[in-house]
């Protein structure tokens, strides 16, 4: 196997995250993103949409997304679930976990304009189109705040995939751009500070 990621991109840390906290060892590959390596004939051929994570299977089969990657991972390794236990926990977390793909997606597109970072997305960012793009964000984040509540972990007493994708938007929020994501959602905050504690968080 071969993880194809950027150590540092949202949903390639999906997966990293996930593989730390399951104690995994899958051989990386780090691509450079400055050098455009994603969008490479070699990168495209393996994944079309030049978008990071891929993991490439021990038969030569690429994974193209990250939730996708989890669950053939979950499969191969169902030991320390992360995925739920059982029919009802599963939807639980597969709901948290889908939830948090729509919140890194409304956030990517909020970062593209509140940060000069991303010209090749965003070649004009506009801190007026950002405003209206973090009402969206907001949405989603009261949301995880009242379902969060008291909860160690998004979706209960032990970590799961949902942890892992909405931490890693919070953490490239938080740490690589310094913006006080979440600040104002007691819960959450609460619940990113504690999760940043544990070794698979480490950036
Ligand atoms: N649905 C995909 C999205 C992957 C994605 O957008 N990756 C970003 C990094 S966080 C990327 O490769 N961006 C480069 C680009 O779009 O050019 C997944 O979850 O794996």
């Amino acid at each position: 196997m071969l993880l194809y990621q950027f150590q540092k991109g949202t949903n390639p840390r999906r997966v990293i995250i996930y593989l730390n906290e399951k104690g995994i060892d899958v051989p990386r590959y780090e691509l450079d993103y400055a050098g455009g390596e994603h969008k490479s004939r070699e990168y495209l051929a393996i994944n079309p949409g030049g978008r990071a994570p891929t993991l490439l299977t021990d038969e030569g089969v690429p994974i193209t997304d990250s939730a996708a990657i989890v669950e053939y991972l979950e499969a191969l390794y169902p030991g320390t679930p992360m995925i739920g236990t059982d029919v009802v926990s599963r939807s639980k977390v597969r709901s948290l976990e889908r939830l948090g793909t729509d919140l890194v997606v409304r956030s990517q597109l909020w970062l593209w304009n509140v940060t000069q970072s991303f010209p090749a997305k965003e070649p004009s960012p506009s801190l007026e189109v950002a405003d209206k793009l973090f009402g969206y964000v907001t949405e989603i984040l009261d949301v995880l705040e009242m379902t969060t509540a008291d909860n160690e972990f998004l979706a209960g007493n032990t970590p799961t995939i949902a942890d892992c994708t909405v931490f890693s938007i919070f953490q490239t929020c938080r740490e690589r751009f310094d913006l006080a994501f979440g600040a104002d959602h007691p819960c959450l905050d609460a619940w990113y500070k504690n999760f940043r504690q544990r070794p698979s968080a480490d950036y």
